[in-house]
């Protein structure tokens, strides 16, 4: 593999998918926005940097997905660059061992993993061509930032192949407790080649926590030094600087926009539309993680427990389709759909729905209106690296009236601790308490409240949280030199 000595300097993101998706629709391909709170992250720090991405560009054929990406970036100073995947690939890879594996492992959720042994073959060869793709535009001086669960070999490949450059990871989802990293068969495996790294970047110190402690189980033969928040650890002659890095939103694109009289107008349509009762909010993935089904039982839990709330309270629940070749996301939609017409048939009247449920991807515009018009925003995952929705709550919410209940597993509850109602979202009783709660906070507590928050998500926005990460890969070499 050869490394391109021309693009010197260059930021390089890798990850997954590509922010646009080639889909194939009933005239051709088409090309969409990819959803996720990966590509939400990264896009706006890539408008503000030139650099390429690389990523996996969606169905279609070589030529096809060619013409359709140098339409897109003609007009920018970013270049997408597609790897391309067979079917087969993507099935090994994407839904086996990424989505069958890590994703429910590293979510403490391993009753859910199956272990193929085939779809590890699959990981390997798949993190091998996006090393190779990576390294035809890698100069000396790039720096090359690789995102996320899917990629975790990368760093292992393109140093084999002789890449000198700076490299990063990123790990957008939470790092699980040792006793539960230990059930993947390729555990050593995969912390080896993490340390091929500068850099390795967690969203909470709990998961940094975490992920050293494996280090301490599973490979006793790196020496690691705490200084501060970072630690630095040797292994093999090199130096890999280990930390966590909350990641953020763009603050200002939620608060200008909500303050823009089109999102008003729609804010108070929505306001009439609900006849003056509470708003309760859900935006969420179809994921199991998110804790659908047990938000919904802590919902049947709260007309049941407190009568009053009938026709005063509303959930709208927004959910995005997600992984939906998967059986067990099928399932869960399943198990999702059926509840809410429980709810919906057990409570409702024709003069009132408990529950409106709204099962696509909303637009920006809609999505911020929502977020503000809300009085309150229920966001229980069971487990999740960080979550942004409850900060585009947050940020949205320009009149402070809204409350914030957040699961206490989110890696953001670990931010907004200052204002935010938390709970565990196992406990049904205590979900339902804190609804009945926040339907009766008075206007003073929930002002002050949503103020501290907005505070927090404006000055630790996702522009700071890439500057961070950044500079401490650019001046990882440095460090290393000192520290060997
Ligand atoms: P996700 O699991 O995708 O991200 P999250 O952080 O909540 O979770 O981001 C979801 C994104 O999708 C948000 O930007 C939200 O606005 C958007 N979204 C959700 N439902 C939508 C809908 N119906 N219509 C339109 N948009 C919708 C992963 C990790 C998280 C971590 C992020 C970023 O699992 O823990 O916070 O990456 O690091």
């Amino acid at each position: 593999m050869k490394t391109n000595k021309g693009n010197t300097g260059k930021m390089i993101l890798v990850s997954n998918r590509l922010p646009t998706t080639v889909e194939t629709g009933p005239d051709g391909p088409v090309m969409k926005p990819s959803s996720g709170g990966l590509v939400t992250a990264l896009k706006p720090v890539f408008k503000a940097r030139k650099g390429y991405w690389i990523g996996w560009p969606g169905e279609g054929h070589g030529d096809e997905i060619d013409e359709m990406l140098a339409g897109s970036n003609a007009d920018s100073a970013c270049q997408l660059i597609p790897v391309a995947l067979t079917p087969g690939e993507r099935k090994g890879f994407y839904t086996g061992f990424s989505n069958e594996i890590v994703w429910p492992l590293f979510h403490d959720l391993q009753a859910r993993c199956n272990f193929d042994p085939s779809y590890w073959k699959a990981y390997v060869s798949v993190n091998r061509k996006f090393a190779e793709v990576t390294a035809r535009v890698a100069g000396n001086d790039s720096v090359v930032w690789v995102h996320d669960y899917h990629l975790m070999l990368v760093g292992e490949f393109l140093r084999g192949d002789g890449v000198r450059c700076r490299l990063g990871f990123f790990l957008h989802i939470p790092f699980p407790p040792v006793d539960i990293f230990e059930k993947l068969p390729w555990r050593t495996q995969i912390l080896r080649a993490l340390f091929r790294f500068d850099v390795i970047g967690f969203q909470t110190p709990r998961d940094q926590r975490n992920f050293l402690s494996c280090v301490r189980r599973f490979l006793p033969d790196v020496e690691m030094q705490r200084a501060d928040e970072e630690v630095r650890a040797h292994c093999n002659g090199r130096v890999t600087l280990i930390r966590s890095f909350p990641i953020g939103i763009d603050f200002d694109e939620f608060n200008t926009h909500a303050q823009q009289p089109e999102i008003a107008a729609r804010v108070a349509e929505i306001r009439g539309d609900m006849r003056g009762r509470q708003v309760i909010l859900g935006v969420d993935r179809l994921d199991y993680t998110k804790g659908l089904p047990e938000r919904l039982r802590a919902f049947q839990h709260l007309f049941a427990t407190y009568k009053n709330l009938r026709r005063q309270v509303s959930l709208v629940q927004i959910v995005v389709p997600s992984r939906e070749n998967i059986p067990k996301y099928r399932e869960l939609k399943v198990e999702t759909e059926t509840l809410i017409s429980q709810i919906n048939g057990q409570f409702g009247d024709p003069g009132w729905m408990p529950i409106h449920y709204i099962h696509r991807s909303v637009d920006r515009p809609e999505l911020i209106a929502l977020y503000s018009a809300a009085d309150i925003a229920l966001i229980t995952p069971i487990k999740d690296g960080m979550n942004l929705v409850a900060k585009e709550f947050c940020a949205s919410q320009v009149d402070e009236h809204g409350v914030l209940i957040l699961s206490e597993f989110a890696g953001s509850a670990e931010q907004l601790n200052n204002g935010a109602v938390l709970v565990n979202p196992y406990d049904f009783g205590a979900v339902a308490e804190a609804l009945h709660l926040a339907f009766r906070m008075a206007p003073a507590e929930r002002k002050q409240r949503m103020r501290k928050m907005r505070r927090r998500v404006r000055n630790a926005n996702v522009f700071r949280w890439c500057d961070d990460f950044c500079s401490c890969l650019e001046n990882s070499q440095g460090k290393a030199a000192k520290a060997a």
